[in-house]
């Protein structure tokens, strides 16, 4: 018996991220989209106990790619959601502290940062993520993108922020200008919780 995977709560209602992302879109995104890769993801993962169970390494590479795309579905809309916070509970606000500095550090200031952060966003061909990772190795933050959804360990980087940039998380209210929701999303980030995920990806 695999444990089922599941949607994680929200610690915020649909609309309370508006006038940035809207109230549907919220709603879809988490509700439909999320939802269907957990649903997914539940199915490859039992159908791959089964072959498991009965050795059959060939189906088992087989249902590796929709163990892929739906796990790493779940694991970064898992990430994004707590990436956010209403505006009134503090979103879109970095405090003074050792990612503000390391960010500096990094980019020059969070300007910069944002910036850039924001071209590789714009410019990802298709649907993708965008992500500000640190790198254990080299003990540094870096901006990095993801095509479908590799999740960002698949880069070697632990994810500390994401931008998701299929279409389904923008189309409805901003049509095909994602530059516009880019620009919009960083009134929303949570950067307390960047901020404690530095802290324990520094570890
Ligand atoms: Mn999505």
């Amino acid at each position: 018996m695999v444990l089922q995977e599941k949607l994680p709560a929200l610690g915020y209602e649909f609309g309370d991220l508006e006038p940035y992302i809207a109230s549907e879109i919220m709603m879809l995104h988490y509700t439909k989209h999320h939802q269907a890769y957990v649903n997914n993801l539940n199915k490859a993962l039992e159908q791959y106990a089964e072959a498991e169970a009965r050795n059959d390494i060939a189906q088992m590479i087989a249902l590796e790619s929709a163990i892929k795309f739906n796990g790493g579905g779940h694991v970064n809309h898992s990430i994004f959601w707590t990436n956010l916070a209403p505006k009134a509970a503090g979103g879109g606000t970095l405090e003074k502290g050792s990612l503000l500095d390391a960010i500096t550090a990094e980019f020059g200031s969070l300007e910069a940062f944002i910036e850039q952060m924001s071209a590789r966003a714009v410019a990802i061909q298709g649907s993708g993520w965008a992500w500000l990772g640190f790198n254990k190795t080299k003990k540094r933050l870096e901006i990095a993108t993801c095509d479908n959804q590799d999740p960002l360990s698949t880069k070697g980087l632990v994810p500390l922020l994401g931008i998701d940039v299929w279409e389904h998380s923008y189309y409805l209210q901003y049509k095909n200008v994602r530059a516009d929701y880019v620009k919009a999303i960083w009134n929303v980030v949570n950067w307390k919780n960047v901020q404690e995920r530095f802290e324990l990806a520094k570890k």
